[in-house]
C-alpha cells in the first residue's frame, strides 16, 4: 500500500518538482522522510534567505518551485520575502509542515492555529486539507494554482498525514495535466489590432511579465513596428526591452503626475504585461492626459480588475503581440543605433562613484551576465551606465522588500548554472539575506556579489529631504565588515579600492562565489 507520502513525492516529481528550498522543523521531518534519489534539498538557514533564493531560481528557470518551510514561525520570517514574490508573480509551491491533527485544536506547542489564514492576504491559494487522503490532491492543487495564478500557493500538512494509507484513487492524481491558453478571440483581436493600428502616436509601457514570458525579443521587434517610445512600467523588477536601444525612454517615474507627463502627445497607450501602475511616491495628478486612450492586456486578472483608469484586455500578452505583429501594416521603420554610454561620473577621495563600478561591470563582464541588483540609492547611475541587450538580465526585488537580492542571486546562478551571475547589493541590503552566503558556499555557486558600501541607508536619507523630515534617525549603518561576514559564512572575499584593482579582480571568472566589498560615494536614485 502506497502511503500518501509516496504518491506526494511521486507527484513532485512527474512535474519537475525536485530542487526543494527550505527551512525543516519537527513538523517537516515526515515529508522528507525516503525523498527519492531525483530530489535536491537546498537548506537556507533563514526562511527570508529560503523564499528569496527560490524566488530567483523559479523566475530564472521558468518553472514552479517547492518551498519547505516551519509551520508559524517558519512561514512568518517568509513573509516579507512572500511580498517580492507576489509582485513578481513567482509560482512558488510553499509547503509547510502542521502539527499532528489532535494537537492542532488543543494548541499543542508548533501548531499553527489556523494556518491557511495568516498567508491568505498574501499568496494565491492557501488550504490545509480536511483529511489526509486528500493530501496528495491539495498539493497538486497548489501546484496547479501557484502556475495557472502565476502566484505562491500555500499548503499546510498535518504531519500524521504523511504516513496514512493513500487511497485507490489517489493516483489519479500523477497523470493531471492542467493547460493555460490565453489567445484573445478574434474579435477581441480585431479590436485591439483595430485601436493600435487606428493611433497616430502610439507608446508601448512594457512590464516585468514582458522578461518572465520570453518576450524580451518579441517586445523588440513589436515596438520597431509601432515606431513609437517604450518605457519600462514603474517599480521595475525584470527588465523588458534593451535599456540603451534608441527607442527605449527608461522606466517610468513611479508617480501619477509625472507618468500622466510622458505620455502627453500620445492618443495611445499600450500595456504590455504590467498592472497599471504600481506607483510608489504619492505625486497627485489626472491619471492620463486629455486625449490618451490606454489599453492594458495582461494575464493577471486582478491587475486588469484593479487598475484605476483605461480599458484592459485579459489574455497573454506573447498571444496579442503576435497577433500584432501578423496584422498587415508598415515595415518597421529604421530605429538608429543603440545610445552610447556616457563616461561615468567619478568623485574625489577614496571613494569610487557608483557609476565607475558599474562601468567596470559593463566593460568586464560578458554581455550575457545576469544582475541581480539591490542598491537604492544607485537607481539612477545603474541606468545611466549598463547595456543590457539580452533577455533575463535584469532582477530587482518586486515589492521592494529587501533580501531578495542576496538569495536571489544565488538562486539565480543556481538555475543558470551556465550564465555569469553578479549580485549588486547595499550595505544595507545585504543584511536582510546574508545567510544565503553559506548556501553559496556549500554548493559552490558560481557568483559574484558586488557589495557597495556607503555607510548608511541611502535612498532613505533622499527620501527624508523628499518628504520633509530631514532628521530621522537611525539611517547610518557604520563599522560593517563585509569581507569577514562573508568569510564567516565560509565566502572568499575581497575589499577593494581603486577603479583598477575592480577592474582586474572583475576580469577573473569565479569557481565559485566571492564576494567583493567596495566603498562608494553617496547618490541619489533620481
Ligand atoms: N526593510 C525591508 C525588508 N525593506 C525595505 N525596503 C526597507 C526596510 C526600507 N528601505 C528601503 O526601502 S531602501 C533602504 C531601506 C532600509 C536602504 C537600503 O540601503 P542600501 O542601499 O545600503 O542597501 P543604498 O544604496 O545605500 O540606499
Ligand atoms: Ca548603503
Amino acid at each position: 500500500m502506497l502511503s500518501v507520502r509516496d504518491v506526494s513525492h511521486r507527484f513532485l516529481e512527474r512535474q519537475g518538482l525536485t530542487t526543494v528550498f527550505g527551512n525543516p522543523g519537527s513538523n517537516e521531518l515526515p515529508f522528507l522522510a525516503g525523498l527519492p534519489d531525483s530530489f535536491r534539498y537546498v537548506l537556507g538557514l533563514h526562511e527570508g534567505a529560503v523564499v528569496g533564493m527560490a524566488d530567483g531560481y523559479a523566475q530564472a528557470s521558468g518553472r514552479p518551485v517547492l518551498v519547505n518551510l516551519h509551520a508559524a514561525s517558519g512561514s512568518g520570517n517568509a513573509m516579507g520575502a512572500l511580498t517580492n514574490a507576489v509582485a513578481s508573480r513567482t509560482p512558488l509551491v510553499v509547503v509547510a509542515g502542521q502539527q499532528v491533527r489532535s494537537a492542532i485544536g488543543p494548541e499543542a506547542n508548533l501548531a499553527n492555529v489556523d494556518a491557511p489564514a495568516l498567508m491568505r492576504p498574501l499568496v494565491g491559494w492557501a488550504a490545509e486539507p480536511a483529511c489526509a487522503t486528500d493530501v496528495p490532491r491539495a498539493l497538486a492543487q497548489a501546484v496547479f494554482e501557484a502556475r495557472l495564478q502565476r502566484r505562491p500557493t500555500y499548503l499546510s500538512v498535518p504531519y500524521d498525514d504523511w504516513v496514512a494509507d493513500a487511497d485507490e484513487n489517489a493516483l489519479a492524481v500523477l497523470d493531471r495535466r492542467v493547460r493555460h491558453a490565453g489567445v484573445p478571440a478574434g474579435g477581441q483581436g480585431r479590436w485591439l489590432a483595430e485601436a493600435v493600428g487606428a493611433a497616430r502616436r502610439p507608446a508601448l509601457v512594457l512590464g516585468g511579465d514582458i522578461d518572465s514570458d520570453g518576450l524580451f525579443d518579441d517586445a523588440v521587434r513589436l515596438a520597431e513596428r509601432l515606431g513609437g517610445p517604450v518605457w519600462a512600467a514603474p517599480s521595475l523588477f525584470r527588465l523588458p526591452f534593451p535599456n540603451r536601444h534608441p527607442l527605449f525612454r527608461g522606466v517610468l517615474p513611479a508617480g501619477i503626475e509625472p507618468v500622466s507627463r510622458a505620455f502627453e502627445g500620445h492618443d495611445l497607450v499600450l500595456v504590455l504585461g504590467a498592472p497599471v501602475f504600481r506607483y510608489h511616491e504619492y505625486l497627485p495628478g489626472r491619471y492620463l492626459p486629455e486625449g490618451t486612450r490606454l489599453i492594458q492586456v495582461t494575464r493577471d486578472a486582478s491587475a486588469a480588475a484593479r487598475a484605476p483608469m483605461g480599458e484592459a484586455l485579459v489574455a497573454d500578452p506573447g498571444a496579442v503581440i503576435e497577433l500584432l505583429l501578423k496584422t498587415p501594416d508598415a515595415p518597421a521603420a529604421p530605429t538608429g543605433e543603440h545610445r552610447p554610454v556616457p563616461p561615468p561620473h567619478t568623485v574625489d577621495g577614496p571613494r569610487l562613484h557608483p557609476e565607475e563600478v558599474f562601468a567596470a561591470l559593463r566593460d568586464q563582464l560578458p554581455a550575457d551576465t545576469a544582475y541581480v541588483v539591490e542598491s537604492t540609492s544607485t537607481n539612477a547611475a545603474w541606468w545611466r551606465q549598463m547595456d543590457l541587450r539580452r533577455p533575463g538580465s535584469y532582477y530587482f526585488p518586486a515589492a521592494g522588500g529587501l533580501g531578495f537580492g542576496l538569495p536571489g542571486a544565488v538562486g539565480v546562478a543556481m538555475a543558470q548554472p551556465g550564465r555569469p551571475v553578479v549580485g549588486v547589493v547595499g550595505d544595507g541590503s545585504a543584511n536582510y539575506g546574508v545567510t544565503a552566503l553559506w548556501t553559496a558556499a556549500q554548493h559552490r555557486v558560481p557568483l559574484t556579489v558586488v557589495l557597495l558600501r556607503n555607510g548608511t541607508y541611502g535612498a532613505l536619507r533622499w527620501f527624508g529631504g523628499l518628504l520633509g523630515v530631514p532628521d530621522a534617525p537611525g539611517l547610518d549603518i557604520p563599522g560593517l565588515d563585509f569581507t569577514r561576514i562573508a568569510e564567516g559564512y565560509g565566502v572568499r572575499a575581497q575589499h577593494v579600492g581603486g577603479v583598477d584593482e575592480l577592474r582586474a579582480v572583475l576580469a577573473e571568472q569565479p569557481d565559485g562565489p566571492r564576494l567583493v566589498q567596495v566603498d562608494t560615494a553617496l547618490t541619489t536614485p533620481s
